[in-house]
Protein backbone atom coordinates (compact mmCIF):
# COMPACT_ATOMS: atom_id res chain seq x y z
CA UNK A 1 0.00 0.00 0.00
CA UNK A 2 1.44 3.26 -1.11
CA UNK A 3 0.09 4.51 2.07
CA UNK A 4 1.45 2.68 4.48
CA UNK A 5 3.90 4.97 5.39
CA UNK A 6 1.67 7.52 6.39
CA UNK A 7 -0.97 5.25 8.52
CA UNK A 8 2.22 4.12 10.58
CA UNK A 9 3.66 7.93 11.04
CA UNK A 10 -0.12 9.24 12.62
CA UNK A 11 1.62 12.54 12.89
CA UNK A 12 3.37 15.15 11.33
CA UNK A 13 4.41 18.69 11.37
CA UNK A 14 2.88 21.59 9.00
CA UNK A 15 4.85 24.59 9.08
CA UNK A 16 3.73 27.90 7.59
CA UNK A 17 6.19 30.00 6.94
CA UNK A 18 6.57 33.03 3.98
CA UNK A 19 6.90 36.57 4.20
CA UNK A 20 3.60 37.03 6.11
CA UNK A 21 5.56 35.90 8.89
CA UNK A 22 7.30 39.53 8.76
CA UNK A 23 3.93 40.73 9.06
CA UNK A 24 3.14 38.98 12.04
CA UNK A 25 -0.61 38.94 12.00
CA UNK A 26 -1.65 35.69 9.90
CA UNK A 27 -1.00 34.50 7.03
CA UNK A 28 -3.90 35.64 5.13
CA UNK A 29 -2.93 39.33 6.12
CA UNK A 30 -2.72 40.66 2.61
CA UNK A 31 -6.39 39.42 1.91
CA UNK A 32 -7.59 40.48 5.00
CA UNK A 33 -6.52 43.90 5.04
CA UNK A 34 -6.65 44.13 1.41
CA UNK A 35 -3.07 45.20 1.12
CA UNK A 36 -1.83 46.31 -2.23
CA UNK A 37 1.39 44.65 -4.06
CA UNK A 38 3.03 47.45 -3.12
CA UNK A 39 2.46 47.74 0.44
CA UNK A 40 3.06 43.54 0.67
CA UNK A 41 6.24 44.07 -1.16
CA UNK A 42 8.18 45.59 1.75
CA UNK A 43 7.78 42.09 3.41
CA UNK A 44 9.64 40.75 0.31
CA UNK A 45 12.30 43.40 0.44
CA UNK A 46 13.16 43.01 4.18
CA UNK A 47 12.76 38.96 4.10
CA UNK A 48 15.90 37.92 6.39
CA UNK A 49 15.17 34.67 7.79
CA UNK A 50 18.51 34.66 9.41
CA UNK A 51 17.13 31.97 12.02
CA UNK A 52 15.52 29.75 9.49
CA UNK A 53 17.51 26.49 10.89
CA UNK A 54 15.98 23.69 8.85
CA UNK A 55 18.56 21.22 10.21
CA UNK A 56 16.95 22.42 14.18
CA UNK A 57 13.20 22.04 12.69
CA UNK A 58 13.72 18.65 11.34
CA UNK A 59 15.12 17.45 15.03
CA UNK A 60 12.39 19.25 16.87
CA UNK A 61 9.81 17.44 14.39
CA UNK A 62 11.96 13.89 15.16
CA UNK A 63 11.80 14.61 19.01
CA UNK A 64 8.44 15.55 19.16
CA UNK A 65 7.70 11.80 17.85
CA UNK A 66 6.54 13.33 14.47
CA UNK A 67 6.99 11.02 10.83
CA UNK A 68 6.87 13.36 8.42
CA UNK A 69 6.97 17.42 7.83
CA UNK A 70 4.99 19.47 5.42
CA UNK A 71 6.25 23.09 4.27
CA UNK A 72 4.79 25.87 2.18
CA UNK A 73 6.60 25.83 -0.89
CA UNK A 74 4.16 28.90 -1.88
CA UNK A 75 1.05 29.67 -0.18
CA UNK A 76 -1.98 31.81 -1.25
CA UNK A 77 0.61 34.98 -1.87
CA UNK A 78 2.35 33.35 -4.21
CA UNK A 79 5.71 33.77 -2.70
CA UNK A 80 8.01 30.60 -3.55
CA UNK A 81 10.55 29.11 -0.58
CA UNK A 82 12.52 27.15 -4.09
CA UNK A 83 14.16 28.80 -6.89
CA UNK A 84 11.50 28.79 -9.69
CA UNK A 85 12.58 29.77 -13.17
CA UNK A 86 9.02 30.79 -13.72
CA UNK A 87 9.07 33.88 -11.23
CA UNK A 88 11.33 36.01 -9.20
CA UNK A 89 9.56 36.18 -6.47
CA UNK A 90 11.38 33.53 -3.93
CA UNK A 91 13.53 33.20 -1.10
CA UNK A 92 16.08 33.29 -3.39
CA UNK A 93 15.69 36.61 -4.72
CA UNK A 94 14.69 37.95 -1.78
CA UNK A 95 17.57 36.73 0.66
CA UNK A 96 20.00 34.66 -1.84
CA UNK A 97 18.93 31.24 -0.08
CA UNK A 98 16.73 28.16 -1.76
CA UNK A 99 14.73 27.17 1.62
CA UNK A 100 12.85 24.12 0.12
CA UNK A 101 16.43 22.97 -0.43
CA UNK A 102 18.00 23.13 2.67
CA UNK A 103 14.26 21.88 4.29
CA UNK A 104 14.59 18.58 2.17
CA UNK A 105 18.08 17.84 2.91
CA UNK A 106 17.14 18.61 6.85
CA UNK A 107 14.69 15.86 6.48
CA UNK A 108 16.30 13.07 4.46
CA UNK A 109 19.30 13.19 7.26
CA UNK A 110 17.12 12.83 9.90
CA UNK A 111 15.01 10.34 8.18
CA UNK A 112 11.54 12.19 7.72
CA UNK A 113 8.91 11.74 4.98
CA UNK A 114 9.38 14.94 2.57
CA UNK A 115 6.09 16.51 2.36
CA UNK A 116 5.65 19.95 0.69
CA UNK A 117 2.51 22.30 0.07
CA UNK A 118 1.60 24.14 -2.93
CA UNK A 119 -1.04 27.11 -3.13
CA UNK A 120 -3.24 26.65 -5.75
CA UNK A 121 -4.41 30.56 -5.15
CA UNK A 122 -1.64 32.97 -6.09
CA UNK A 123 -2.85 36.52 -5.32
CA UNK A 124 0.53 37.76 -6.49
CA UNK A 125 0.35 36.47 -10.18
CA UNK A 126 -0.76 38.76 -12.83
CA UNK A 127 -2.92 36.16 -14.95
CA UNK A 128 -5.08 34.59 -11.33
CA UNK A 129 -7.81 36.64 -12.32
CA UNK A 130 -9.61 38.89 -9.28
CA UNK A 131 -12.40 36.87 -7.36
CA UNK A 132 -14.19 37.83 -4.35
CA UNK A 133 -11.18 35.85 -2.50
CA UNK A 134 -8.40 38.17 -3.66
CA UNK A 135 -7.00 41.19 -2.01
CA UNK A 136 -8.13 43.05 -4.96
CA UNK A 137 -11.69 42.47 -4.82
CA UNK A 138 -12.80 45.98 -3.51
CA UNK A 139 -10.60 47.83 -5.74
CA UNK A 140 -12.93 50.55 -7.54
CA UNK A 141 -11.70 48.87 -10.94
CA UNK A 142 -12.01 45.26 -9.37
CA UNK A 143 -14.10 43.64 -12.16
CA UNK A 144 -11.74 45.48 -15.01
CA UNK A 145 -8.60 44.42 -13.75
CA UNK A 146 -9.41 41.05 -14.96
CA UNK A 147 -9.34 42.03 -18.98
CA UNK A 148 -6.09 40.72 -19.67
CA UNK A 149 -5.93 38.34 -17.19
CA UNK A 150 -5.57 34.90 -18.75
CA UNK A 151 -5.72 31.64 -16.68
CA UNK A 152 -4.40 29.56 -19.16
CA UNK A 153 -1.76 31.33 -18.54
CA UNK A 154 -1.49 30.81 -14.79
CA UNK A 155 -2.51 27.46 -15.48
CA UNK A 156 1.14 26.69 -17.36
CA UNK A 157 2.59 28.91 -14.49
CA UNK A 158 1.10 26.48 -12.17
CA UNK A 159 1.77 22.88 -13.32
CA UNK A 160 5.32 24.35 -14.33
CA UNK A 161 5.50 25.28 -10.73
CA UNK A 162 4.49 21.94 -9.76
CA UNK A 163 6.69 20.16 -12.19
CA UNK A 164 10.13 21.95 -11.16
CA UNK A 165 9.04 20.67 -7.03
CA UNK A 166 8.53 17.08 -8.14
CA UNK A 167 12.09 17.46 -10.16
CA UNK A 168 15.03 19.58 -8.36
CA UNK A 169 14.19 17.75 -4.67
CA UNK A 170 14.33 14.02 -5.28
CA UNK A 171 11.79 11.80 -3.47
CA UNK A 172 8.60 13.49 -2.26
CA UNK A 173 6.38 11.99 -0.19
CA UNK A 174 3.76 14.03 0.37
CA UNK A 175 1.87 17.17 -1.51
CA UNK A 176 -0.76 18.64 0.06
CA UNK A 177 -2.35 21.41 -2.83
CA UNK A 178 -4.86 23.93 -1.56
CA UNK A 179 -7.81 25.02 -2.78
CA UNK A 180 -10.69 24.67 -4.53
CA UNK A 181 -13.63 27.53 -4.04
CA UNK A 182 -15.76 26.96 -6.86
CA UNK A 183 -18.83 28.78 -4.88
CA UNK A 184 -19.39 32.19 -5.47
CA UNK A 185 -20.58 35.37 -3.70
CA UNK A 186 -21.54 38.71 -4.69
CA UNK A 187 -21.90 37.83 -8.29
CA UNK A 188 -18.58 36.83 -8.20
CA UNK A 189 -17.11 33.11 -9.56
CA UNK A 190 -14.96 30.95 -7.60
CA UNK A 191 -12.00 28.39 -8.64
CA UNK A 192 -12.92 24.86 -9.16
CA UNK A 193 -10.68 21.83 -10.89
CA UNK A 194 -11.08 23.18 -14.18
CA UNK A 195 -8.85 26.25 -13.50
CA UNK A 196 -6.40 23.69 -11.99
CA UNK A 197 -6.73 21.66 -14.68
CA UNK A 198 -7.30 19.00 -11.90
CA UNK A 199 -7.11 16.20 -13.70
CA UNK A 200 -4.20 16.69 -15.61
CA UNK A 201 -2.13 18.53 -11.98
CA UNK A 202 -2.85 14.93 -11.04
CA UNK A 203 -1.84 13.14 -13.62
CA UNK A 204 1.53 14.70 -13.35
CA UNK A 205 2.07 14.08 -10.33
CA UNK A 206 1.34 10.58 -10.77
CA UNK A 207 3.91 10.25 -13.73
CA UNK A 208 6.52 12.63 -11.52
CA UNK A 209 6.16 11.06 -7.74
CA UNK A 210 4.30 7.68 -8.28
CA UNK A 211 4.47 7.11 -4.47
CA UNK A 212 3.81 10.41 -3.41
CA UNK A 213 0.58 10.85 -1.85
CA UNK A 214 -1.34 13.68 -2.95
CA UNK A 215 -4.50 15.50 -1.10
CA UNK A 216 -8.17 16.50 -2.12
CA UNK A 217 -8.05 19.85 -2.20
CA UNK A 218 -7.53 19.64 -6.34
CA UNK A 219 -11.62 19.53 -6.12
CA UNK A 220 -11.46 15.60 -7.42
CA UNK A 221 -10.77 12.59 -5.29
CA UNK A 222 -7.12 11.72 -4.71
CA UNK A 223 -5.21 9.58 -1.82
CA UNK A 224 -6.28 11.62 1.78
CA UNK A 225 -9.02 14.04 2.95
CA UNK A 226 -7.89 16.82 4.74
CA UNK A 227 -9.83 18.13 7.68
CA UNK A 228 -9.51 21.60 9.05
CA UNK A 229 -9.26 22.60 12.50
CA UNK A 230 -11.95 19.71 13.16
CA UNK A 231 -11.67 16.10 14.19
CA UNK A 232 -14.32 13.65 12.32
CA UNK A 233 -16.07 11.34 15.21
CA UNK A 234 -15.62 8.56 13.50
CA UNK A 235 -13.62 6.27 11.15
CA UNK A 236 -14.21 7.96 7.60
CA UNK A 237 -15.20 6.11 4.21
CA UNK A 238 -15.73 6.53 0.69
CA UNK A 239 -18.07 4.40 -1.21
CA UNK A 240 -17.75 1.51 1.30
CA UNK A 241 -13.76 1.92 1.28
CA UNK A 242 -11.73 3.06 3.88
CA UNK A 243 -11.35 7.17 3.43
CA UNK A 244 -7.64 8.15 4.51
CA UNK A 245 -7.47 10.92 6.21
CA UNK A 246 -5.15 13.56 8.65
CA UNK A 247 -6.84 16.28 10.39
CA UNK A 248 -4.23 19.72 10.14
CA UNK A 249 -4.56 21.63 13.62
CA UNK A 250 -2.58 25.15 14.15
CA UNK A 251 -1.55 25.85 17.41
CA UNK A 252 -3.48 29.16 18.08
CA UNK A 253 -5.58 29.74 15.40
CA UNK A 254 -3.29 31.04 12.95
CA UNK A 255 -1.17 29.40 10.43
CA UNK A 256 1.83 31.81 9.70
CA UNK A 257 3.49 33.40 12.69
CA UNK A 258 1.16 36.09 14.38
CA UNK A 259 2.75 38.16 17.15
CA UNK A 260 -0.02 39.08 19.22
CA UNK A 261 -2.06 35.64 19.26
CA UNK A 262 -2.72 34.38 22.41
CA UNK A 263 -4.74 31.72 21.76
CA UNK A 264 -2.22 28.90 22.34
CA UNK A 265 -3.70 25.16 22.58
CA UNK A 266 -1.57 22.97 25.69
CA UNK A 267 0.29 20.27 25.07
CA UNK A 268 -2.36 18.14 26.80
CA UNK A 269 -5.38 19.27 24.37
CA UNK A 270 -3.03 18.98 21.49
CA UNK A 271 -1.85 15.09 22.93
CA UNK A 272 -5.79 14.12 23.40
CA UNK A 273 -6.07 15.74 19.82
CA UNK A 274 -3.64 13.30 18.40
CA UNK A 275 -4.98 10.10 20.16
CA UNK A 276 -8.44 10.87 19.15
CA UNK A 277 -7.47 11.10 15.73
CA UNK A 278 -5.61 7.66 15.78
CA UNK A 279 -8.59 6.02 17.17
CA UNK A 280 -11.05 6.85 14.22
CA UNK A 281 -8.21 5.74 11.99
CA UNK A 282 -6.55 9.46 10.75
CA UNK A 283 -3.37 10.95 11.01
CA UNK A 284 -2.73 14.90 13.11
CA UNK A 285 -0.78 17.63 11.12
CA UNK A 286 -0.16 19.85 13.88
CA UNK A 287 1.44 23.64 12.45
CA UNK A 288 4.09 26.14 13.86
CA UNK A 289 4.37 29.37 12.22
CA UNK A 290 8.03 30.62 12.31
CA UNK A 291 8.95 33.93 12.98
CA UNK A 292 9.83 36.91 10.77
CA UNK A 293 13.68 35.74 11.40
CA UNK A 294 12.32 31.76 10.75
CA UNK A 295 12.76 30.54 14.44
CA UNK A 296 10.14 28.29 16.10
CA UNK A 297 8.11 30.60 18.27
CA UNK A 298 9.32 29.92 22.13
CA UNK A 299 5.55 28.77 22.62
CA UNK A 300 5.60 26.46 20.11
CA UNK A 301 9.09 25.14 20.83
CA UNK A 302 7.43 24.67 24.47
CA UNK A 303 4.71 23.15 23.25
CA UNK A 304 6.42 20.60 20.99
CA UNK A 305 9.17 19.73 23.75
CA UNK A 306 6.06 19.04 25.93
CA UNK A 307 3.99 17.22 23.59
CA UNK A 308 7.70 14.81 22.85
CA UNK A 309 7.98 14.18 26.20
CA UNK A 310 4.93 12.28 26.46
CA UNK A 311 5.67 10.62 23.06
CA UNK A 312 8.35 9.45 23.80
CA UNK A 313 6.89 6.95 26.47
CA UNK A 314 3.80 6.43 24.77
CA UNK A 315 4.26 6.69 20.62
CA UNK A 316 3.44 2.69 21.06
CA UNK A 317 -0.42 4.02 21.46
CA UNK A 318 0.38 6.04 18.22
CA UNK A 319 2.96 5.34 15.65
CA UNK A 320 1.58 2.31 14.11
CA UNK A 321 -1.82 2.37 15.79
CA UNK A 322 -5.34 3.06 14.58
CA UNK A 323 -8.61 2.08 14.98
CA UNK A 324 -9.99 -0.62 17.70
CA UNK A 325 -13.41 -1.16 16.84
CA UNK A 326 -14.40 -1.24 20.37
CA UNK A 327 -16.59 1.18 22.40
CA UNK A 328 -14.31 2.71 24.71
CA UNK A 329 -15.59 3.65 28.73
CA UNK A 330 -16.63 7.19 28.13
CA UNK A 331 -13.57 8.86 30.01
CA UNK A 332 -11.37 8.29 27.15
CA UNK A 333 -10.77 6.68 23.65
CA UNK A 334 -8.80 3.39 22.82
CA UNK A 335 -6.56 3.13 19.59
CA UNK A 336 -5.00 -0.55 18.46
CA UNK A 337 -1.69 -2.32 17.56
CA UNK A 338 -1.46 -5.83 16.51
CA UNK A 339 -2.73 -7.47 19.51
CA UNK A 340 -2.15 -4.49 21.80
CA UNK A 341 -5.14 -2.32 22.82
CA UNK A 342 -4.36 1.01 24.12
CA UNK A 343 -6.79 3.21 26.16
CA UNK A 344 -6.23 6.79 26.51
CA UNK A 345 -7.67 8.20 29.41
CA UNK A 346 -8.69 12.03 28.59
CA UNK A 347 -10.08 12.12 32.55
CA UNK A 348 -8.67 10.22 35.10
CA UNK A 349 -11.66 8.36 36.94
CA UNK A 350 -11.53 7.48 40.63
CA UNK A 351 -10.00 4.63 41.78
CA UNK A 352 -11.15 2.22 38.90
CA UNK A 353 -11.85 2.18 34.84
CA UNK A 354 -14.85 -0.14 33.55
CA UNK A 355 -14.35 -1.62 30.36
CA UNK A 356 -17.37 -2.83 28.58
CA UNK A 357 -17.13 -6.02 26.23
CA UNK A 358 -13.57 -6.71 27.98
CA UNK A 359 -13.69 -9.27 30.49
CA UNK A 360 -12.04 -12.09 29.82
CA UNK A 361 -10.05 -10.92 26.51
CA UNK A 362 -7.13 -9.55 28.25
CA UNK A 363 -4.65 -11.09 29.24
CA UNK A 364 -2.45 -8.83 31.19
CA UNK A 365 -3.28 -4.40 31.59
CA UNK A 366 0.16 -1.86 32.32
CA UNK A 367 0.48 1.37 32.56
CA UNK A 368 2.35 2.71 29.17
CA UNK A 369 4.42 5.36 31.13
CA UNK A 370 6.29 2.88 33.56
CA UNK A 371 5.56 -0.14 32.48
CA UNK A 372 3.64 -1.10 35.94
CA UNK A 373 0.59 -3.96 36.08
CA UNK A 374 -2.37 -2.94 36.87
CA UNK A 375 -5.24 -5.05 38.85
CA UNK A 376 -8.43 -6.04 37.43
CA UNK A 377 -11.21 -7.61 38.57
CA UNK A 378 -14.61 -8.61 36.65
CA UNK A 379 -18.22 -8.50 38.18
CA UNK A 380 -19.37 -11.62 39.13
CA UNK A 381 -22.73 -12.39 36.95
CA UNK A 382 -24.84 -13.05 39.91
CA UNK A 383 -24.09 -9.98 41.64
CA UNK A 384 -24.54 -8.04 38.41
CA UNK A 385 -28.02 -9.26 38.42
CA UNK A 386 -29.03 -7.27 41.50
CA UNK A 387 -29.48 -4.26 42.51
CA UNK A 388 -26.21 -3.55 44.09
CA UNK A 389 -24.41 -3.25 40.71
CA UNK A 390 -22.08 0.09 40.46
CA UNK A 391 -23.59 1.47 37.61
CA UNK A 392 -21.36 0.77 34.41
CA UNK A 393 -20.12 -3.05 35.99
CA UNK A 394 -22.39 -4.93 33.95
CA UNK A 395 -21.44 -8.56 32.79
CA UNK A 396 -18.71 -8.59 30.64
CA UNK A 397 -17.15 -5.48 31.92
CA UNK A 398 -13.54 -5.51 32.76
CA UNK A 399 -12.36 -3.35 35.76
CA UNK A 400 -8.83 -1.36 35.76
CA UNK A 401 -8.01 -0.17 39.17
CA UNK A 402 -6.13 2.52 39.02
CA UNK A 403 -3.48 3.99 41.30
CA UNK A 404 -5.62 7.33 43.07
CA UNK A 405 -3.42 10.15 41.24
CA UNK A 406 -2.79 10.35 37.50
CA UNK A 407 1.16 8.86 37.09
C1 LIG B 1 -6.31 26.86 4.23
C2 LIG B 1 -5.47 28.07 3.91
O1 LIG B 1 -6.25 29.10 3.38
C3 LIG B 1 -4.83 28.45 5.22
O2 LIG B 1 -4.10 29.63 5.12
C4 LIG B 1 -3.94 27.29 5.65
O3 LIG B 1 -2.90 27.13 4.73
C5 LIG B 1 -4.76 26.01 5.75
C6 LIG B 1 -3.96 24.79 6.04
O4 LIG B 1 -5.46 25.79 4.55
O5 LIG B 1 -7.16 26.51 3.26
Amino acid sequence: MRQQWFDDARFGMFVHFGIYGVAARHEWVQNYEKLTDADYRQYFDNFEPDRFDAAALARRAKATGMGYVVLTTKHHDGFCLFDSALTDFTSVAACGRDLVREYVDALRAEGLRVGFYYSLLDWHHADFTVDWNHPRRDDADAQALNEGRDMARYRAYLHGQVRELLTTYGTIDYLFFDFTYPEGQDGWSGKGPDDWDAEGLLALCRELQPEMLVNDRLGIPADFVTPEQYQPTAPLTRAGERQVWEACQTMNGSWGYHRDNTDQKSAAMLVEMLADSVSMDGNMLLNIGPDGRGAIAPPDEHTLAEIGEWMLLHSDAIVGAGHAALTPPREGVYTRRGDRLYLHLFRWPMGAVHLPGLAGRVRFVRLLNDGSWLRTSVIDPDQAASNMTPAGEAEGTLTVHLPIRRP
